[in-house]
């Protein structure tokens, strides 16, 4: 990415957070035409999921180039330092820590499961860049293209989505500290089962959904029992809760159920429960006049378009808290996301590709040669 935004000319910065944007023309310093996405992915992901954005930002900044076309404003690609967040939580940490929603400080000392510190990560790949963290001049707008990740498009049959905000977002890290015991030897009654309080709360979790009503969402990604062994009542257990809602009171209710049954799991089990906050997003709307730009511009292009809200998390809800922000979505084939199987027909990258260029061209007053 960045011997391609170097190739093209632009500038080059790279952030203290490994943030890298190439801007047009270098000499720009105006506040710029935001686009881009991301181009880290979870471990198991797909190729679309954020690297469409980056790419095909790129691509609209060499269509500019190329074509000599002048624009009022300058021109700028991003590529946020980890948006997925699963190694090093928050989500959209990056474009979190660009608008001033977290300190680099906190940012670079956040550890991974696996003991790596995101900070001596970045020195160690080179991207601990010398650019200051805050985005030095706020852009005069972003948009994002990027893969719908869900199934509504596709069911739709509509080619593009002018998505119309972000739904909130929580992650937790429960630890449950039991005793390990004997399988075979250890009365029921006297058990201290991590696992069993693992699963009760992956178990309860969906219940939750049922409660809630349709729009909660509930997910447990990841348990880790020890020691892990079929004959050994796990000691202690580290699990994951992803809840999600477009409404906050309703997802702060599911935080609150969630602590509430973890409190009776406790005394149930006689284990200690701590919970971590890894993510906590309110539900973002983005800007109206960006939502109807894309859909006048698919418009325009003979694309038909619909309204959605995102299910998945994205760095223009970053963005939205310092500049006019709005996505475009192309369809994903069976809706799969975060996983290799994840597809989008070249003729909906190129669609959205073209909606994100005459986007670019709108916002930043292109003055065609
Ligand atoms: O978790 C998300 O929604 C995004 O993929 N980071
Ligand atoms: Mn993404
Ligand atoms: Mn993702």
């Amino acid at each position: 990415v960045v011997s391609w935004l170097r190739d093209l000319g632009t500038r080059v910065e790279v952030d203290r957070v490994g943030n890298i944007t190439g801007t047009w023309p270098p000499d720009g310093f105006e506040p710029a035409v935001l686009v881009g996405s991301h181009i880290d992915s979870v471990r198991a992901g797909g190729r679309y999921d954020g690297a469409l954005g980056v790419l095909a930002g790129i691509e609209v900044l060499e269509t500019l180039i190329s074509g000599g076309v002048e624009t009022a404003r300058p021109v700028a690609v991003a590529s946020f330092t980890d948006e997925e967040g699963s190694r090093f939580p928050p989500d959209m940490l990056g474009s979190l820590v660009a608008v001033g929603g977290m300190s680099l400080e906190e940012a670079l000392d956040v550890t991974a499961p696996d003991g790596a510190v995101l900070g001596d990560e970045l020195a160690r790949i080179g991207y601990s860049g010398a650019s200051p963290c805050l985005l030095a001049v706020a852009p005069a707008a972003y948009i994002e293209l990027h893969v719908e990740q869900g199934p509504r498009l596709e069911h739709a049959g509509v080619p593009i989505g002018a998505v119309t905000g972000v739904q909130g977002i929580s992650w937790a890290e429960i630890t449950v500290s039991g005793q390990a015991n004997h399988a075979g030897t250890t009365p029921m009654d006297l058990r201290r089962d991590a696992g069993h309080v693992a699963a009760s709360i992956a178990t309860y979790v969906r219940t939750l959904c049922d409660r809630l009503g349709p729009s909660q969402l509930a997910t447990v990604g990841r348990i880790e029992l020890a020691p892990n062994l079929v004959n050994v009542v796990a000691g202690s257990a580290v699990l994951t809760v992803d809840l999600r809602n477009t409404d906050d009171d309703a997802l702060a209710e599911a935080e609150r159920l969630l602590a509430v049954r973890c409190a009776e799991l406790a005394a149930d089990e006689h284990v200690t429960i701590t919970t971590r906050t890894l993510a906590r997003y309110a539900p973002v709307e983005f800007d109206p006049e960006a939502v109807a730009l894309v859909e006048a511009v698919s418009a325009g292009l003979g694309l038909a378009s619909m309204r959605l809200p995102s299910g998945a998390g994205h760095d223009a809800q970053m963005l939205a808290r310092v500049c006019p922000a709005g996505m475009i979505f192309v369809p994903s084939a069976g809706g799969i996301s975060h996983n290799p199987a994840e597809h989008t027909d070249d003729e909906y990258l190129e669609a959205g590709a073209n909606v994100l260029l005459r986007c670019v061209l709108h916002l930043a007053g292109a003055v065609t040669p």
